[in-house]
């Protein structure tokens, strides 16, 4: 009887899956909910004000901004103090026009670290 045998591995992997997956989902590390510039954006420069929304609490402190340029050169993005436990801000100054790419890492209050990428366009 096939079926029957099965029956206990299903239950087992659904209960790992429970265990793994599903615990960490509720855990619910850092998900970016908005952003500004929004994914896609054209925006003016060259003074780009940088705005991340979260769906949980981020450290602000173990946070990191970084913003790809058009030339391909990577810089580090200052963070400004949170005005909001959920949100991550800071400006980058003096952008050419070109497509950007702003790489983001977010600490959660579950301890945990996501990243993520928003690219936008400054015309
Ligand atoms: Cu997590």
């Amino acid at each position: 009887m096939p079926r029957a045998l099965a029956t206990p591995w299903v239950a087992m992997f659904l209960t790992l899956l429970l265990l793994t997956g599903f615990s960490h989902l509720a855990w619910a590390h850092a998900i970016l909910m908005e952003s500004t510039p929004a994914l896609h954006a054209t925006v003016p420069g060259p003074d780009v004000p940088i705005r991340l929304r979260f769906n949980v609490r981020v450290d602000g402190s173990r946070s990191r901004l970084h913003l790809l340029a058009p030339d391909g050169s990577l810089h580090t993005l200052p963070l400004a103090k949170q005005s909001t436990p959920d949100v991550l801000q800071s400006q980058a100054t003096g952008l050419k026009p070109g497509a950007y790419k702003l790489k983001w890492s977010a600490l959660a209050s579950d301890g945990h670290m996501s990243s993520g990428e928003v690219s936008f366009t400054v015309k």
